[in-house]
């Protein structure tokens, strides 16, 4: 087993990942940037070590800095959380190259899913059902327009190097996807030095859909089930639940067993996520697979009752996995609300600042990830949440009344946060009873007119 585990990462789950190393009795090593250094995640680990300033690009993404911590301390290993290095092929390989064992897939693995055509391409080779689209990257013009009459307009322009919605474009007809293929390859070049775009098929109001996948050293693969993430403004999540609302056992026993199968094709190992569109007619379509432990994970642990980042941990060692696929069976339902130091209601504008007053709820299935305590002060520089609130109960119903009671119990003063929005959407009829695409919260907004009012 691992001893010493150097955490690359910061705020919540960095908490997490040191109170799963705690109870698995191997020693901790923070770091922090200079804006972090009352941050619970750096008071609580054995050793806790500056790594540079507040700027993520001089502190958490200073890869050189964070290897000479975890050598100088004497790590085995690294952990790099989500974010930040979770997704660095060349991080990864550094770890290697300084015998850390990076806790994730292998260099090679993370590398080929990060390029989103190929990581399509290997999908649908393996039997994995993808968006209908172009074979791999658009060269031309001439291509594009027939790539796109082939598959049938609307379509949506894709960078590879993408993901998360940077460099998408949607196209209804020919010029809009002439003017879009331009503005995608140079938005794609300047976010990624990479300006490769493929073309899709147009999914009309999808379901975001992801299943979680823990494979081992060994060649042995399982999947949690799915998570629902629809529920998204400008491709950030507000609220996930596990598991899915619109997907019933066999639905979930098909995009599982397609997961697996997909993972196998690239000897996947450790924790990952295939995300799929799912469409209204209960068809579902790979769209890019996440190689890092993410945000939403508790949804998962809580209906599987698992420790997703302890199983992480395991695999790293070299342990087998302890289960198999029918020891896996969900039960009840679980929410998350993720808390932002944000105003919802007034364009998600920042809100950091120092937290006044705080009451953290608690009770039956109530769950609090956060870093956070009263009269701490929120910087500035990152990303805005700071904490989760998880609910589960038998049933979803059950889970959105705990939550519900749960906000009102929550308490946060000083600064403005997401929790009236979360308090609101418990309320709302079609939230209630499952009905919602990845259109929904965006027009919610528009439409309750939260977006401008306050
Ligand atoms: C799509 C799509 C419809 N059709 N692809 C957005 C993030 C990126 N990972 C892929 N995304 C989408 N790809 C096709 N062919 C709609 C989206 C999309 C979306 C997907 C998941 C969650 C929220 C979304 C919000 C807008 C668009």
């Amino acid at each position: 087993m691992l001893r010493r585990i150097l955490v690359a990462n910061r705020g919540e789950i960095a908490l997490r990942i040191i109170r799963a190393c705690r109870e698995l009795n191997i020693e901790t090593i923070a770091v922090y940037s200079e804006g972090d250094r009352e941050s619970l995640h750096a008071k609580w680990a054995d050793w806790a070590v500056c790594i540079g300033p507040a700027a993520s690009q001089k502190s958490y993404l200073n890869a050189q800095n964070i290897l000479a911590a975890a050598v100088a301390y004497g790590a085995d290993a690294v952990h790099p959380g989500y974010g930040y290095l979770s997704e660095s092929a060349l991080f990864a390989e550094i770890c290697e190259a300084h015998n850390l064992v990076f806790i994730g897939p292998s260099p090679q693995q993370i590398e080929l899913l990060g390029d989103k055509s190929r990581a399509k391409a290997t999908m649908k080779e393996a039997g994995v059902p993808v968006v209908p689209g172009s074979e791999g990257a658009i060269s031309n013009e001439q291509e594009l327009i027939e790539s796109a009459e082939e598959i049938g307009y609307p379509v949506m322009i894709k960078a590879s190097a993408g993901g998360g919605g940077k460099g998408m474009r949607l196209a209804r007809d020919r010029q809009e996807l002439l003017k879009g293929f331009h503005t995608a390859r140079s938005e794609a070049a300047a976010a990624f030095n990479n300006d490769a775009v493929y073309l899709e098929k147009f999914i009309e109001s999808p379901r975001h859909i992801e299943v979680q996948l823990l494979g081992d050293h060994h060649g042995s693969i399982v999947h949690f089930g799915e998570r629902e993430c629809s529920l998204q403004r400008r491709h950030q999540k507000l609220i996930e639940e596990c598991p899915s609302p619109a997907v019933d056992e066999a639905l979930r026993a098909e995009m599982g067993r397609a997961a697996v199968l997909g993972a196998q094709a690239v000897g996947y190992r450790n924790a990952g996520t295939m995300e799929f569109l799912l469409d209204d007619a209960g068809k579902f379509y790979f769209m890019e697979m996440n190689t890092r432990i993410q945000v939403e994970h508790p949804v998962t642990e809580m209906v599987y009752g698992i420790d997703l980042v302890k199983e992480q941990i395991r695999i790293a060692s070299g342990n087998a996995l302890g289960c198999s696929q029918q020891d896996l069976v969900p039960k009840g339902h679980a929410i998350e609300c993720r808390i932002n130091a944000e105003a919802v209601r007034l364009n998600s504008r920042p809100s950091p600042g120092v937290i006044e007053e705080l009451f953290v709820p608690g009770g039956c299935g109530i769950r609090w990830d956060s870093h956070v305590y009263q009269g701490y002060a929120i910087p500035p520089y990152y990303d805005s949440m700071f904490a989760k609130l998880i609910s589960w109960g038998a049933d979803r119903a059950e889970a959105i009344e705990r939550m519900k009671r749960a906000l009102q119990e929550l308490t946060v003063e000083g600064i403005e946060t997401s929790v009236p929005f979360h308090r609101a959407m418990m309320e709302d009829a079609r939230f209630r009873a499952g009905h919602f695409s990845t259109d929904f919260l965006e027009q919610w907004l528009e439409e309750t007119e939260l977006s401008n009012k306050e």
